[in-house]
């Protein structure tokens, strides 16, 4: 069998914050050969599979001889021989080696980057790119709507905003490039306004400028300004879109926004966010309230109303189990889909499955901690995922995945298309 595992390997590589990380890499007995990257969260949800570390005083803690061990003594033995296109079998073999629900003893580092560089190397035998061999049934394979990140915070920035992610979302763009033309223009005039007010200190950790606003507002209403002075009509051609983060932000019932000088109950905070939604032209906002606070988030999606994209991150942590709780209560309607959260490729894609029942929307995530890896734009073509989220349009990791992106417009049947703006709950009618 071509498709039969020869060998497997794991290598300690650099992630885009210059700690370790571990490369998995697969060969199959026809000769076909492929690779994965774990990437790593910063802001993670407290109920993420775990990510393995060392500890100990080498590389602060985040060592993976651990993770390496494990590759080498448990998975590779076990996995040798077994077929790498049947990917829902290996899943279920790595899921029941590793034999916690937090997959803490292997790390589900050394499971995503397994999982995927199997998919690959079942792909790379098979002559097909990795989307086709991703693409299930009933999909569409398509170019995903991209949320780009022009301002970083939370923890991608030393606190220096309260808010994470400001991001754009080129709702209006006829296809994928242009969508990626207006954001660079977006960025560039954000970039230009700070740097003219003497507010730029850099880029944050996923490429978007690293601003020293005095406050979040301030932040919202430059990036107005800048999708104005790139001469896009905002909400109409491109609107904002936000990760709060808020888990990060809360403690014992209260948010605090250091940057604002305010500390809020869940109530005020919620009614903080739709002051914002009433001014500005956001159409999705992800995280808005802590992850253990469901009915806060419930209250909230309840408030936006229909056509504003509540998407649930740390409180569901790609977890189908989780999703369909939360469903059950309103708690958002569209989730953040992120394989290390889960562990392996079949779990994340019993996710997308949930998610889908639920009525809800999916957007492909990477993390902040990011390489070359480009596995993530693969799995929102093959997955017919609408949305991408990959950070700003700056440092190679993140261009790595736009551009994978460009390419493939060249290649897919439907070119660079996006999917109907009836795929958005800002676009329903
Ligand atoms: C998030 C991600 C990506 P991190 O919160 O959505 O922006 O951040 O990888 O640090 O969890
Ligand atoms: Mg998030």
């Amino acid at each position: 069998m071509k498709t039969a595992i020869a060998d497997l390997r794991g290598r300690r590589l650099w992630d885009s914050r210059g700690r370790p990380t571990i490369e998995v890499e697969v060969r199959t007995c026809g000769g076909g050969r492929g690779r994965a990257i774990a990437p790593a969260g910063a802001s993670t949800g407290s109920r993420e599979a775990v990510d393995l570390r060392d500890e100990g005083a080498a590389f602060g803690g985040f060592g993976v001889r651990r993770v390496l061990y494990g590759i080498e003594n448990e998975i590779a033995p076990l996995l040798r021989g077994r077929n790498a296109a049947d990917q829902q079998a290996i899943d279920l073999l790595l899921k029941a080696l590793d034999g916690t629900p937090e997959k803490r003893r292997l790390g589900a580092n050394a499971l995503v980057a397994t999982s995927m560089a199997v998919a690959r190397a079942a792909a790379a035998t098979m002559g097909v790119p990795l989307w086709r061999h991703l693409a299930q049934g009933g999909t569409v394979p398509a170019l995903p709507l991209p949320q780009i990140q022009i301002f970083g915070g939370g923890a991608h920035a030393g606190g220096r905003l309260d808010v994470q992610d400001f991001m754009v979302v080129a709702v209006g763009a006829p296809d994928f490039p242009t969508a990626l033309d207006w954001t660079a223009e977006i960025y560039r005039r954000a970039g230009d306004l700070l740097a003219a007010e003497g507010r730029l200190r850099g880029v944050a950790d996923e490429g978007g400028w690293w601003p020293a606003f005095d406050g979040n507002r301030e932040a919202l209403e430059t990036l107005l300004r800048a999708i104005e002075a790139a001469g896009r009509i905002p909400g109409e051609e491109v609107a904002i879109a936000l990760d709060i983060a808020a888990s990060v932000l809360h403690s014992e019932g209260r948010y605090r926004l250091r940057r604002d000088g305010r500390e809020l109950d869940g109530d005020a905070f919620r009614e903080l966010l739709l002051e914002w939604l009433a001014r500005f032209p956001i159409v999705s906002v992800e995280d808005p309230l802590a992850e253990d606070d469901p009915a806060g988030f419930a209250a909230f999606t309840a408030a936006a109303g229909p056509r504003i994209q509540v998407v649930a991150d740390d409180l569901v942590v790609t977890d189908a189990g989780r999703i369909r709780e939360a469903a059950a209560i309103g708690a958002a309607n569209a989730v953040l889909v992120k394989p290390n959260q889960v562990g392996t490729l079949s779990e994340a894609l019993a996710a997308v499955r949930a998610a889908r029942e639920a009525g809800w929307n999916a957007i492909a995530s990477a993390r902040s901690g990011e390489s070359e890896d480009v596995t993530i734009l693969h799995l929102a073509v093959g997955w017919g995922l609408p949305q991408l989220k990959v950070g700003a349009l700056a440092r190679g990791e993140r261009t790595a995945k736009w551009n994978e992106g460009l390419r493939l417009a060249e290649d897919l049947p439907g070119g660079g298309a996006l999917p109907p703006p009836g795929s958005f709950p800002w676009g329903r009618s």
